[in-house]
């Protein structure tokens, strides 16, 4: 499958923004200058990033806790990063109105149903969203993405299940990074395969390199097509890992160190990086030149969110359900 030289370099420039951002958000958390609590996705670029290059603005996602590169992908790269970043920071200019913070971020014009803290809930919730378009007879594509965590969960199955018995237009992707938490998924769980689950539904079950990004485009691909069509849902497990700790703060020692080490190695950023020069797409200069932009671009979306008001204290109640 030829990708175009142009979707190429957006791609390679999302993986770098999704980094960036939450680098930065490492940075200003320890710091004490970000409310909540944040988990960070840097690592697992890739699969957000090959997945929404093949999904239109009005197509919808759900995401979770994990959810920061989710919404930058399915942003696309012209969205500005500012009211996330404010968001985040709680201030009044971000997109849910500083009310949501990292966890809980949705965004109906880039179409992000919600970010859901809760694992499994975000699932049904998409099903409900690809059953609301086969009815209304569009043809948008659902994209929820979950953790390995949730695989083990009622929702997982309550929601696959209906998504396969009405054909709905949904894809599960599991980033499987092997953790939730401090559990390894493979200790809860008697499967090699993760996706021998999908034969449960009926429905194609397909493994990918979570860490490249050209693998998880042409995999998503198959998927969105399939679901355009009207022929269904497709369970998808993207392998990949966690720089990160599960949480900031998060000492992670219940991983060794070879396993972090191992991680670090399979970083999807560098490794698209040598690929995209190889194949004549990209110059280190350009590369350097992307990254350059990037970082100028989060330092003034930090900038905008730092000199944002805070919320005030009468609007708690607005926009919330009760
Ligand atoms: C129903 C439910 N049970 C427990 C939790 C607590 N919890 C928060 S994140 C998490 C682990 C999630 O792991 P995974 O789904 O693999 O996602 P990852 O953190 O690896 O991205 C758990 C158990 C929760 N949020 N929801």
């Amino acid at each position: 499958m030829a990708i175009e030289k142009e979707k190429l370099l957006d791609m390679y420039r999302t993986m770098v923004r999704i980094r960036i951002f939450e680098e930065k958000i490492a940075e200003d958390f320890a710091a004490g200058k970000i409310p909540g609590f944040v988990h960070l996705s840097a690592g697992q670029e890739a699969n957000p990033t090959g997945v929404c290059a093949n999904l239109r603005i009005d197509d919808i996602i759900t995401s979770t806790h994990r959810g920061h590169g989710h919404v930058i992908a399915k942003a696309g790269n012209q969205y500005s990063l500012a009211p996330m970043v404010a968001e985040l920071y709680g201030r009044k200019t971000g997109v849910n109105k500083g009310k949501a913070g990292s966890q809980h971020l949705s965004d109906m014009d880039i179409g992000v149903l919600v970010a859901e803290g809760i694992q499994g809930t975000a699932l049904t919730l998409a099903a409900g969203a690809a059953l609301t378009a086969k009815l209304r007879g569009t043809d948008q594509v659902v994209v929820s993405f979950i953790g390995d965590g949730t695989l083990n969960t009622g929702r997982f199955h309550e929601g696959m299940n209906m998504a396969s018995a009405w054909k709905l237009p949904l894809i599960c992707y599991c980033e499987n990074n092997v953790w939730a938490e401090s559990t390894n998924i493979y200790d809860v769980t008697n499967l090699t395969n993760i996706t021998d689950r999908a034969v449960a539904f009926n429905i194609p079950g397909v493994s990918v390199d979570g860490n490249d990004v050209l693998a998880v485009y042409k995999v998503a691909a198959e998927a969105v097509a399939r679901a355009r069509k009207g022929e269904g849902p497709t369970f998808i497990e993207g392998k990949t890992c966690r720089r990160f700790g599960h949480f900031q703060g998060d000492t992670h020692l219940y991983r060794s160190q070879e396993e972090k080490d191992e991680c670090m190695k399979r970083d999807p950023i560098p490794r698209f990086r040598k690929r995209l020069i190889e194949m004549k797409v990209l110059t280190e200069k350009e590369a350097d030149k992307i990254q350059q932009e990037v970082q100028e671009e989060m330092d003034k979306a930090v900038k905008f969110a730092l000199e944002s008001p805070f919320p005030d204290p009468e609007e708690v109640l607005t926009d919330v359900y009760a």
